[in-house]
């Protein structure tokens, strides 16, 4: 039965908002939807949280303990004078206390914004700076090599909470650093009575850091009311119902990870798994198989992998529990869907979405066949359009002042989404006029370039940036550039990403050294290991290469699509900017 028309046609944002409840004293407040709110409808003992390690089930915690914990955690930030609308970065694997501080931060209504655990120290001191984090949520071990050498440049971080392996070991110990505490220092002294108070529906809620392919990096802010959209698309997208056992494969340093691995699936009262160990195939479905997960949301690398694992590692495993697995992150190959339905018996739903957009905008619905290469249709309550880009690449504007829409079936165009929506972006922050770029009109304009077909199927056809997706990660360029520029050998670099079969792209540089350095081998060791540990593993450079005179426009900047076009043999396009060709 397709009856996407006919749920599309009975959607309303406010008949969605009626899906929650609401605070008790009025107000709207995502902990509230995602914890407290299970334990007021008698589901207080339904496992929320089931953590899994080495040798099995780690921790597991129903929404009553769940509750109690985030208030604790609430009393804890309270009781540092760490209040309504102050920042709290979270910088942690997937471990247990981190997804506490997530929704105890929420619940005492101050800003939590995840930072990925393998960023190097460049990116956790930007990102922290920008956002004037007064409380740190961490481990020992990251603390001790990422943050404590960065104090002194970040004066508002006032406070940073020590959890996980080694946390505990530290009460009454002597401090690592100003303001450093082990949670468990603190948590005798709450009660675990806190409740949230009223919360303005679009009072901040959660910052997600996100690049672009200039400047620094972009503070999407996120509103409580989001979770109307976390909410909403959990449902009519992953098709969560209470009963489900739901596993998302994203790190919660990341958008995804965080909205969907904790926030939309938990309002929908199912259990997630959290697996907290690396990507290995034997092990992924074992998983599925031993959880009986019975909704899967993971990346097309991750897929890709399993893929090229081949048969063996899950021969003979018992799937059946699966009933619905989507993707989301960066394009979904045919191959990999097709792979899907031969291999695990069920297609893989694509879905569409960005940071700034907060919640999945465009998808394959659950209820109707899939369309293999396309990323899906609109979810109820989004309307998409294509729209026309001029020879610069932006957007072009029409007679009537707004955007030119391109209504003919398979035209190329940018994607664009008409605002609002709950889960949409509030602002940049400290980033007004950037803000304001992203939009036209009513449209808000993703920087994607997809067409459309002539039923309404929307299909990727890439990026209108130069931004890098590599294993689902957005990295900005000029992040990595401006980090190996401070190497002393370093004159100029231009950053790109090379496609790769299974990441979907890894990030290339291309370096023009000072006057009195020369090419070599042990050079770019050397300047891979310093993007490494400046940047960390996951966005530093794999590959360097020397090249005196990069390519530049009339205004001096480095044209990366020139050196991408060249490293991969393709036509060099427009080079009527070009004012030095090396
Ligand atoms: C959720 C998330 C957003 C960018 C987006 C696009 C790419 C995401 C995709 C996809 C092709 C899909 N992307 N989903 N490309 N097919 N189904 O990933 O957010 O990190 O902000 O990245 O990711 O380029 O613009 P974010």
């Amino acid at each position: 039965m397709d009856d996407y028309d006919d749920v599309r046609a009975a959607f309303t944002w406010d008949s969605a908002r009626a899906w929650l409840d609401g605070q008790p004293g009025g107000g709207r407040n995502i902990a509230h939807e995602a914890v407290d709110r299970h334990v007021a409808h008698g589901r207080g003992e339904h496992e929320a949280l089931r953590f899994i390690g080495a040798d099995g089930v780690d921790e597991s915690w129903t929404y009553a303990e769940l509750a109690e914990r985030t208030s604790r955690f609430a009393e804890v930030l309270r009781g540092l004078g760490v209040g309504p609308g102050d920042l709290v970065c979270g910088l942690a694997g997937r471990i247990p206390d981190l997804y506490v501080a997530l929704l105890g931060t929420l619940k005492a209504r101050s800003v939590f914004s995840p930072l990925f655990s393998a960023f190097g120290p460049e990116p956790i001191r930007q990102r922290m700076a920008m956002g004037h984090a007064r409380l740190l949520v961490t481990t020992p071990a990251l603390y001790r090599k990422r943050v404590h050498g960065l104090r002194a440049e970040l004066p508002e971080l006032e406070h940073v909470l020590l959890i996980g392996p080694g946390s505990a070991e530290l009460v009454g110990a002597e401090r690592l650093g100003p303001g450093v505490l082990p949670l468990a220092e603190l948590w005798p002294g709450t009660s675990g009575t806190f409740r949230a108070e009223p919360t303005d529906p679009e009072e901040p809620a959660l910052i997600h850091f996100t690049s672009g392919t200039t400047g620094t990096p972009k503070g999407a802010v996120h509103v409580h009311d989001a979770v109307v959209a976390h909410h909403a698309t959990a449902r009519l997208v992953l098709d969560l119902h209470d009963d489900d056992v739901f596993w998302c494969t994203a790190d919660p340093g990341w958008v995804t990870g965080t909205s969907y691995g904790v926030i939309a699936p938990l309002t929908c009262g199912v259990t997630c798994i959290v697996d907290e160990l690396e990507f290995d195939a034997r092990r992924w479905y074992q998983l599925l198989e031993s959880e009986r997960v019975t909704v899967w949301y993971t990346a097309p690398t991750a897929l890709r992998m399993l893929m090229k694992a081949g048969s063996a590692p899950h021969e003979g495993r018992d799937l059946s529990a699966l009933r619905h697995i989507a993707s989301v992150g960066e394009p979904l190959n045919p191959e990999v869907v097709h792979w899907g339905i031969a291999e695990l018996d069920r297609p893989i739903r694509d879905t569409w979405w960005q940071t700034e957009t907060g919640a999945i905008m465009v998808a394959n619905y659950h209820g109707s066949a899939v369309r293999p290469g396309s990323m899906g249709r609109p979810v109820p309550g989004i309307e998409a359009a294509v729209l026309a880009r001029d020879a610069e690449g932006h957007v072009e504007i029409g007679a009537d002042g707004g955007p030119v829409r391109l209504d003919e079936p398979d035209s190329l165009g940018e994607l664009a989404l008409r605002t609002p929506w709950p889960s949409l972006m509030r602002s940049y922050i400290g980033a007004p006029e950037r803000y304001a770029s992203a939009f036209l009109g009513d449209w808000y304009l993703s920087g994607d370039l997809v067409r459309r077909d002539a039923e309404g199927w929307f299909w990727f056809v890439g990026r209108g940036d130069d931004v890098i997706k590599s294993a689902g990660h957005l990295i900005g360029p000029f992040e990595v550039e401006s980090a190996l520029l401070e190497h002393s050998a370093v004159a100029e670099a231009g950053v790109i990403g090379v496609p790769d079969p299974i990441v979907g792209e890894v990030v290339k540089a291309f370096v023009a050294l000072k006057p009195g350095f020369e090419p070599s081998d042990a050079l770019r060791r050397e300047l891979i290991g310093f993007g490494r540990t400046r940047l960390g593993n996951a966005v530093a450079p794999r590959d360097i290469t020397f090249q005196q005179d990069l390519p530049k426009t009339r205004s001096g900047k480095i044209m990366r699509r020139l050196l991408k076009a060249r490293e991969l043999g393709l036509p060099e396009g427009d080079l009527s900017t070009l004012e030095v060709l090396a």
